[in-house]
């Protein structure tokens, strides 16, 4: 695989670091580089003990590569590599050791749901792309507050919480804007979405993310599951509204051009490949 990228981001979000600068060929911890001195940082929303955070490594010991208590520290690609009580990130050096933004030493577990429809006219015939003849899917799009980049609606899984759960949960949160509806508008949406997201999904991925936030110690992984309105009369027809860590949400052409956050792109190239639609 292509070394991570993101994950080497000069300015680390949120704050005024620079990473220590890795070049592709030391991405890998085999490759053996004494000179090797990576900044420490962990930002103080995580250094303030929150609920969703770990406590600092020292006082506290996690059981890596485990279910943990309702923490889940296994990696989704394997397991990962423990040294000095630090788990080391499996894609790699970063630059900067520490957690950052991360609460979690070792992976950090997203969950992504990537809610789509076909784009159609105003007869409801699907539209081919010019080029590659291929009917365009549209996906549900945020942008995130954070950094500002379009992004899949995804987020973290909470401790002991069901995959299937987090992925219709965060879609709520930031798409529809779950968190500030009162209690009827709430059920009336729940009632809406539960349709779509009662079905498995496809899943397309299941792995690490090449995410800004990521550090030597800590890291994202996700589970990223397309849910598809085919008949473009479940989901289509929700109004949407941006919520929680969203500025904006928007129906998105699915194109190999749009820049997304993090690996996001990768996932609608897989959605778009296995549904035979333009990419
Ligand atoms: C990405 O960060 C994942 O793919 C997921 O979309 C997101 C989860 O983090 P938050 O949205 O909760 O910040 O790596
Ligand atoms: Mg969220
Ligand atoms: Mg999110």
């Amino acid at each position: 695989a292509a070394p991570h990228v993101k994950s080497r981001c000069p300015q680390y979000p949120g704050s005024n670091i620079k990473r220590f600068p890795v070049p592709d060929d030391k991405v890998d911890w085999s490759q053996n580089w004494p000179q090797y001195k990576p900044v420490s940082y962990t930002d103080p929303s995580v250094a303030k003990k929150p609920a969703w955070a770990d406590p600092d490594i020292g006082s506290f010991s996690p059981h890596f590569n485990t279910v943990d208590g309702a923490v889940d520290r296994t990696g989704f690609e394997g397991s990962y590599k423990v040294e000095e009580g630090k788990p080391l990130n499996p894609h790699g050096r970063t630059g900067l050791n520490g957690r950052g933004l991360l609460g979690r030493w070792g992976p950090n577990h997203a969950a992504d749901p990537i809610v789509t429809r076909w784009k159609v006219d105003a007869k409801g015939v699907k539209i081919q792309h010019l080029v590659t003849k291929r009917p365009i899917l549209q996906f549900v799009s945020i942008k995130r507050k954070d950094c500002g980049e379009w992004a899949i609606p995804g987020g973290m899984v909470d401790p002991g919480e069901q995959v299937s759960l987090t992925l219709q949960r965060e879609f709520s949160e930031e798409a529809l804007n779950s968190l500030s509806l009162s209690p009827s508008e709430k059920a009336k949406i729940h009632e809406r979405i539960t349709k779509l997201f009662k079905s498995p999904g496809l899943q397309v991925y299941k792995g690490y993310v090449d995410d800004p936030r990521n550090t030597d110690n800590a890291w994202m992984e996700t589970v990223a599951v397309n849910f598809h309105d085919d008949s473009g009369d479940s989901v289509s027809e929700l109004p949407l509204q941006a919520g929680d860590d969203a500025g904006q949400v928007q129906w998105v052409d699915v194109d190999s051009s749009f820049t997304l956050y993090a690996s996001h792109s990768r996932f609608l190239e897989l959605v778009a490949k296995e549904r035979k639609a333009h990419w």
